[in-house]
């Protein structure tokens, strides 16, 4: 399917949402923006879909907000007006991204910068190709962040090395990506789209249910104390613990077999 400005496909319970603006770096505009939440929702929604794929058309994987949108609306529409984009758009985008019950992985094929980046950072996984690169962009133009970066980079690569990306914007390469905490894995740009296919697959095999709880729980844990982590924790095992895979598995290990999940 495709809508302005992504594509989405759902492929052996895979879903992908490929940002599709090359021209324009795949930057976010409105109809983009808007595109990429109600997809994201849809994803989320499908029992069918047990792993997310995020990746970007051409030489980008997402340049961030649409300056030249934004420097329309703010020649033309009030700071109201302008400035609802990130409780309305972007913020709910990132919560989604971040509470689904599914893996997401973050197939970087090429430069994320601002926003673009924020998302990634929100994925589970950032399977990155060795020519792309991550740029913060936000003080660029005279702006704080958003899209969750104040919460995700440091917790990805400590507040020093957060702040110092933050505040410089310089470009961060994939091998340096990979060293400090961004990158899960780089690989040959020609690879890339092979290597996300197996990993995705292996995710969308996996048991989705104990993969969301996890997700759920290292969430939670960002901003909970120890012993309301630990009952958060003992929740999401009584969750999982009744779920057709957890059965399944046990049962499979007990006869030394390899397990088979559906999800469930
Ligand atoms: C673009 C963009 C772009 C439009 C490249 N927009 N056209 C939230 C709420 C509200 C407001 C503001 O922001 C936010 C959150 C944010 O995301 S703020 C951060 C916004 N993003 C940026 O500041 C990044 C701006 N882009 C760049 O710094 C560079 O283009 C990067 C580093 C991404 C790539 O550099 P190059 O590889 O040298 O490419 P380029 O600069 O030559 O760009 C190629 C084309 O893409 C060019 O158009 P043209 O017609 O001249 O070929 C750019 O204008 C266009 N483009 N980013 N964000």
């Amino acid at each position: 399917m495709t809508t302005p400005g992504v594509q989405i496909e759902v492929a052996d319970a895979v879903g992908t949402i490929t940002f599709h603006r090359p021209e324009a770096l795949n930057a976010l505009d409105d109809a983009t923006k808007t595109a990429l939440l109600e997809g994201l929702r849809e994803l989320a929604a499908d029992a069918g879909v047990r792993c997310v794929v995020l990746t970007g058309t051409g030489r980008a994987f997402c340049a961030g907000q649409d300056l030249r949108e934004h420097v329309h609306g703010l020649m033309h529409s009030s700071p109201d007006e302008v400035w609802r984009t990130v409780p309305e758009q972007y913020n709910p985008i990132a919560l989604t991204l971040q509470v689904m019950d599914k893996p997401v992985v973050a197939a970087v094929n090429g430069v994320a910068a601002g926003a673009g980046a924020s998302l990634a950072f929100l994925a589970d996984a950032r399977i990155v190709a060795a020519s792309a690169t991550f740029t913060m962009a936000f003080a660029g133009v005279a702006l704080s962040c958003d899209t969750g970066c104040s919460w995700t980079l440091p917790r990805l690569v400590g507040t020093t090395r957060a702040m110092e990306l933050l505040l410089t914007g310089r470009r961060v390469s994939a091998q340096e990506a990979l060293e400090i905490g961004i990158a899960t894995e780089v690989v040959p740009d020609d690879e890339l789209p092979a290597r996300v296919a197996a990993y995705a697959r292996s995710l969308a095999e996996g048991p989705t249910l104990a993969y969301g709880s996890i997700r759920q729980a290292v969430g939670y844990a960002a901003g909970h104390a120890l012993e309301e982590s630990l009952e958060f924790e003992a929740r999401q095992m009584r969750r999982t613990g009744a779920s057709a895979d957890h059965r399944a598995a046990v049962e499979a290990f007990l006869v030394k077999q390899r397990p088979r999940f559906n999800g469930s």
